[in-house]
C-alpha cells in the first residue's frame, strides 16, 4: 500500500474516506452522515484552517472535501507547484510545463523532480554530515552541514539542471523510462560551497580521476543496503569554480524533492550527476562505477546508430556536456492572436558547457528564420533569456519554432536527432501553436 503522506487529497478521499475525514476534521465521521454530529471543536479547528468559521458546517456531508482546502494545497507533490506534470508517483517524477519556466530564475517549487528512489524521511539538518572518502583521498574527512557553511566561502551561481532523458517521449522506436516532453529542465540560483574547496581541504591524491556521490534516498525495493543511484563526474569537472555543494535555491533551503538539505550541482551536465540528499563523495582513481554509471545508463552510442539498432555495451559512451537547446516560455502554446497584431515571444536557451551565441525563430516551419534578441548569461553554465517579436501574414494556424546555436556553431536540429537505446539528448527545436483570427 502507498504511504498516505505521498498521495494527494483527492486520492486520499477516494481510497480512505473515513481516515481522510478523521485527518481533516480531527474525528471520525460516518460515511452516510452529515458532519452535524462532529463536536464544535472539530468545526472550529476546520474554521481555523479555512480562515473563518464554517458557517453551515453542520449541513456539510461527510466525506466531502471543503473546496477551500484546494487553495491551500501545494499540488500532489510535497512542496511543489500544482501545475507540474506528474509522470510517475513512485518514484516521484514530474516535469515543468514550458510556460512555467518564464522566470529567469526558476522558482524552487516549479523545478522538475526526478527521483530514482524514495526521498529520506525526517531530515535533521543539525545532524546531517558529508564524508569525503575513496581511494584517492589522503584521509577520510567528515563535515557537518554547519561546518561546511562556516568553514568555506559561499558562492551563488545560476546553473542549468537538465535531465539527460529530457525529450525522451519523442524517440521512435520509443525508449523505456520517464516519458519527459520538454520540462525536465530549470535554472535556479544555487548557493553553496565549491566542491573544489572542500576536496582541496581534504587533500586528494594525484591519481584522482573521478568523483562519485552517495545520497540518503532509499531503494524502491525497501532494501536499506541497496544504493539507488551513485554517479559522478571527472575530476576536471569537479574542480571547476561553478561545481557546487549546494544547500539553497534562490536563497531558500532546497525543497525536499530537490535534495534537501544538501546536493551537488554540475551545471550543463546531465542532472543525474547532481546527487541529491548528499551524504558521501568518493574520490576515485578510475571512472566511478556506482549504480547507473555503467552499462546503458546515461550513455549514448559513441558513434551514431540507426533507430532501433542493438548497440554492444562497449560501444556506449558516458554523456558529459549537454547539447544546445531552447524553450519558448511565453506565450503558452495554443494561444490566439488578432491578425495585424505583433506577438511578443520569450524563452530560454542553454548549451551545456558552452555559450549560446544565436537564437532564431521561425513561423514558416523553418523555411526562414529571424534573429531574436539573446541576452548574455549572468555566469558560466546558466541559461540565457531571449525575446522576439513576430507578425503573421494572414489568418490561420501557425507554429512558432525556436532554434539556438552554440559558440561552436552547432544548432538544434528541427526533428528528433540521434536515436539511442535509452532515449537521451533529444534537443530538437521547441515549437508552440498560435491561431491567428
Ligand atoms: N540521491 C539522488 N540523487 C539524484 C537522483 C536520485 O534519484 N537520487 N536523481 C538524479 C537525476 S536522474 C536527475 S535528472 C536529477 C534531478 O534533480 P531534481 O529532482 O532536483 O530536478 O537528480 C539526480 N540526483
Ligand atoms: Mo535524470
Amino acid at each position: 500500500m502507498k504511504k498516505k503522506s505521498s498521495i494527494g487529497i483527492n486520492e486520499l478521499y477516494q481510497k480512505y474516506p473515513e481516515e481522510a475525514d478523521k485527518l481533516l476534521w480531527g474525528r471520525e465521521s460516518n460515511k452516510n452522515s452529515r458532519r452535524g454530529f462532529l463536536k464544535k471543536g472539530a468545526l472550529m479547528f476546520m474554521g481555523s484552517i479555512l480562515g473563518g468559521k464554517v458557517v453551515f458546517g453542520e449541513h456539510m456531508p461527510a466525506n466531502l472535501i471543503p473546496a477551500g482546502i484546494f487553495d491551500l494545497q501545494d499540488g500532489p507533490i510535497q512542496g511543489k507547484h500544482p501545475g507540474l506534470l506528474v509522470l510517475n508517483d513512485r518514484p516521484v517524477n514530474a516535469e515543468t510545463p514550458a510556460h512555467l519556466l518564464d522566470d529567469f530564475q526558476t522558482p524552487a517549487d516549479v523545478l522538475f523532480v526526478r527521483n530514482n528512489g524514495i526521498p529520506p524521511q525526517n531530515i535533521n539538518p543539525q545532524s546531517w554530515t558529508l564524508s569525503i572518502e575513496g581511494e584517492s583521498v589522503n584521509q577520510k574527512k567528515t563535515y557537518t552541514l554547519e561546518e561546511l557553511k562556516s568553514r568555506f566561502q559561499h558562492y551563488s551561481y545560476h546553473l542549468t539542471l537538465e535531465c539527460g532523458g529530457n525529450g525522451r517521449s519523442e524517440f521512435n522506436p520509443p525508449a523505456k523510462g520517464n516519458q519527459w516532453t520538454t520540462g525536465a529542465v530549470g535554472c535556479p540560483k544555487w548557493t553553496g560551497v565549491r566542491l573544489k574547496d572542500v576536496l582541496n581541504d581534504v587533500g586528494i591524491k594525484s591519481d584522482a580521476v573521478y568523483i562519485g556521490y552517495y545520497g540518503k534516498d532509499t531503494h524502491l525495493s525497501g532494501d536499506p543496503d541497496k544504493v539507488v543511484i551513485s554517479r559522478g563526474v571527472p575530476i576536471s569537472k569537479a574542480m571547476e569554480d561553478e561545481s557546487l555543494i549546494a544547500w539553497a535555491i534562490n536563497d531558500e533551503e532546497l525543497p525536499l524533492m530537490n535534495g534537501n538539505p544538501l546536493r551537488l550541482v554540475f551545471g550543463g551536465w546531465p542532472a543525474s550527476t547532481s546527487g541529491k540528499w548528499l551524504s558521501k563523495i568518493v574520490v576515485r582513481n578510475k571512472v566511478h562505477d556506482g549504480p547507473k554509471m555503467t552499462g546503458y545508463s546515461y550513455r549514448v552510442p559513441c558513434k551514431p546508430v540507426a533507430p532501433g539498432a542493438k548497440v554492444p555495451e562497449e560501444e556506449m559512451c558516458i554523456i558529459e556536456s549537454m547539447p544546445v537547446k531552447s524553450l519558448i516560455t511565453y506565450p503558452k502554446s495554443g494561444g490566439m492572436l488578432k491578425l495585424g497584431r505583433e506577438l511578443q515571444i520569450r524563452g530560454k536557451a542553454w548549451a551545456g558547457d558552452l555559450l549560446v551565441k544565436k537564437l532564431q525563430v521561425s513561423i514558416d516551419f523553418g523555411k526562414t528564420w529571424q534573429d531574436a534578441k539573446l541576452n548574455p548569461p549572468p555566469n558560466r553554465l546558466s541559461w540565457q533569456s531571449w525575446e522576439a517579436k513576430v507578425k503573421f501574414p494572414e489568418k490561420g494556424y501557425f507554429e512558432v519554432w525556436a532554434k539556438a546555436t552554440d559558440s561552436m556553431g552547432i544548432s538544434q536540429p528541427m526533428i528528433v536527432p540521434g536515436w539511442n537505446p535509452r532515449g537521451y539528448l533529444n534537443n530538437a527545436c521547441h515549437r508552440i501553436a498560435i491561431r491567428v483570427t
